[in-house]
């Protein structure tokens, strides 16, 4: 992959705009859209594409479509009208995707899924899929659970902050950590709501569960940025978080692993936004006519308290 990019004689011109780009006839102009700017994760995700596409010599064309299925319609429209060479997308959610994917495919233009996948039954409509495998994540995160608490007669009261209603993410790290949790009746989820993967929805119904519960023992948020938010609500009702309500997040991106690095979260399992360089990689040979795998499944890892004072000196994001 670094060779490839060596390679890459082209000076680079990441384009940042949805519209221009100056591309030379030989480049790859790559069109993505993105979910939003809505988490830490999201912006690394985000540098990661950006600073990979220029590295390798692409043009990118990149959209934010703020979180709006709608708004990544109308960039995947748009970059078919424009003809580039290759569409990639983040789907902020699963669902729908099936008529404007079928026009880019009518197209003649190559689709790659990154970060999130789509439930879409036709896998023509997508060359490969590159992302995490958030059912893992969940799992993960709900056998450390078991194990932390392997002690304790119960109940255990869990309060759960989702991801955005419908997305990849939030569908499965809900179903692995229900999985994992389901091996001890002890484990209840008194409370599930979505917080929409935000640091202020996080805070707003982490707020909300502890006027209406006076009794919770452990919280479970999709990501860190929700359970950054919620640690605010938690101390602002008088409440250590980490010691009086265990909390376990998914992402570790800096912040969240600082916070668990001072005691504030219990334990994260790790999501990696940094899939730039194998996007650009899968880019270069889906252009080229190559068979690519139809499913790149990117390395994580876990931390606990301890491991995330080792690792943060070196932390990339
Ligand atoms: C996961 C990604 C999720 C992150 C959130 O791959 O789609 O979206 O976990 C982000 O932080 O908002």
């Amino acid at each position: 992959m670094i060779a490839a990019m060596m390679v890459a004689t082209t000076a680079a011109c990441g384009d940042s705009g949805a519209e221009g780009g100056g591309g030379g006839d030989d480049q790859i102009v790559l069109g993505f859209s993105q979910v939003g700017a809505e988490s830490g994760w999201r912006t690394a995700n985000t540098k990661s594409i950006q600073e990979s596409a220029a590295e390798a010599g692409i043009d990118l064309k990149f959209a934010d479509a703020q979180q709006k299925q709608e708004n990544q319609i109308k960039a995947i429209r748009n970059f078919i009208a424009q003809r580039v060479d290759v569409i990639a997308f983040s789907p902020v959610v699963e669902s729908g995707w099936d008529t404007v994917l079928k026009e880019a495919k009518d197209a003649e233009i190559p689709v790659i899924l990154t970060d999130r996948a789509v439930d879409s039954q036709d896998e023509t409509l997508y060359e490969t899929f590159i992302g995490s495998d958030f059912v893992l994540e969940g799992r993960l995160s709900g056998e450390w659970l078991v194990e932390e608490f392997a002690d304790e007669s119960g109940p255990v009261r869990i309060v759960e902050l989702q991801g955005t209603t419908g997305s990849a993410p939030a569908n499965d790290r809900k179903q692995g950590f229900g999985e994992a949790i389901a091996a001890d009746p002890k484990f209840e989820i008194i409370a599930s709501q979505t917080g929409e993967f935000t640091r202020a929805k996080g805070k707003e119904v982490m707020e909300a569960f502890l006027q209406a519960h006076d009794d919770i023992d452990v919280l479970f948020a999709h990501n860190d940025d929700m359970g950054l938010g919620a640690i605010e609500a938690i101390e602002a009702a008088g409440l250590v978080p980490g010691q009086d309500i265990t909390i376990i997040t998914i992402d570790a991106v800096r912040d969240g692993m600082q916070a668990l690095a001072d005691g504030k979260i219990n334990f994260i399992a790790e999501c990696s936004p940094l899939l730039g360089p194998q996007l650009m990689e899968l880019v270069e040979q889906v252009h080229a006519g190559e068979s690519v795998p139809k499913r790149v499944v990117t390395e994580e890892t876990t931390f606990t308290q301890e491991q995330a004072k080792e690792a943060l000196p070196t932390r990339e994001y």
